[in-house]
């Protein structure tokens, strides 16, 4: 185990969203805490199981914009999550009480280490860092959004691919007794998202245990969540329960349902519209109603890190 720098969260971003913890995650998060006196850089990341508690030895990503992150409230009370409702207040009003514990990760398919793994095993090898991100939704609205999280390239490393393995696709907990939106065939459940490992393994691509500094909220996916920012929102798969390795580039859940609609690549895009809308331009949330729509950047502002991976791609046959 590495020894970790201290943690270095931007305070302006975290102190003012933390008011909040009732008794029982108060007293949760100081037991952790104390622990985390004897060491928790010995031990490796801790998320701890309660509602908002902060995160232990967070450090800064020199992958962060400096654009002001939206407010915390915007951030988890708009949300798509379908498993929780198709409006944008259904995953904040639905999943209050969801409980991501206890929490399993399978890791199947063309890899040498496989298994079933404890949400706590599953993380405890990786650092955490914060990454302030620019996310576009393919509904043509944006964010800026504080995210804590693991590099899924690290991830991938420690799983030992092999050489079969062309992709990885994740899936999402499928659990009727405990997200209502399951009832309704909106999708074709469970969700289902893949990247090739090439994207994988690029260093932009995190699994989001946290934001703002603190525990991921459930609507925004708890307790683990992708993140590719130069992607459409709906690649960042939530509640995570399997990650397979594949020969074959995997079912998605939004292009099983409409191909002509949503592709596999889903890269941000100005120049090829969604058949229904222009992609040109998007709307930050929270910037209000009469603020005029911003332009979006090709590869949502990430092309520098990432244009690579598509050099020998048609964008507009593979959107
Ligand atoms: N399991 C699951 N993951 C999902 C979705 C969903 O319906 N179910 N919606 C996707 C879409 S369309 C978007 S835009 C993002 C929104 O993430 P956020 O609510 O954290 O901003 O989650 C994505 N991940
Ligand atoms: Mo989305």
């Amino acid at each position: 185990m590495l020894i970790k720098k201290p943690a270095d969260i931007r305070p302006s971003e975290i102190t003012s969203q933390s008011n909040y913890c009732n008794r029982r995650d108060f007293l949760r998060a100081g037991a952790i805490a104390g622990g985390s006196l004897l060491g928790a850089n010995a031990l490796g990341a801790v998320v701890p199981d309660a509602r908002r508690a902060k995160l232990a030895d967070v450090r800064a990503s020199e992958f962060s914009t400096d654009e002001t992150p939206n407010s915390y409230e915007d951030i988890t009370t708009y949300n798509n999550y379908y498993e929780f409702g198709t409006g944008k207040a259904d995953p904040f009003e639905n999943a209050q009480d969801f409980e991501p514990r206890p929490w399993t990760i399978t890791v199947d398919g063309h890899a040498e280490k496989k298994g079933t793994f404890d949400f706590d095993d599953f993380i405890k090898p990786f650092d955490l860092e914060e990454r302030i991100y620019r996310m576009r939704c393919v509904e043509a609205w944006s964010m800026v959004i504080p995210w804590v999280g693991i590099s899924l390239a690290e991830v991938v490393k420690h799983f030992k691919p092999t050489s079969k393995a062309k992709y990885v696709a994740f899936e999402t907990l499928n659990d009727r007794s405990r997200m209502p939106g399951l009832r309704r065939r909106s999708l074709d459940w469970p969700y289902r998202e893949g990247l090739t490992i090439a994207e994988a393994t690029n260093p932009l691509a995190i699994l989001a245990v946290g934001l703002y500094g603190e525990v991921l909220p459930n609507q925004n996916g708890a307790p683990i969540r992708l993140v590719v920012p130069w992607k459409y929102g709906f690649k960042g798969i939530k509640g995570i329960v399997r990650m397979r390795f594949t020969e074959r580039q995997p079912d998605c859940s939004w292009n099983m349902a409409q191909p002509r609609e949503y592709g596999f690549y889903a890269n941000v895009n100005p120049d090829v519209d969604h058949p229904r809308w222009s992609q040109a331009r998007e709307r930050r949330i929270g910037a209000g109603l009469f603020a005029s729509k911003q332009p979006t950047l090709m590869f949502n502002g990430y092309g520098e890190q990432v244009a690579h991976l598509y050099k020998d791609l048609d964008l507009r046959r593979n959107y």
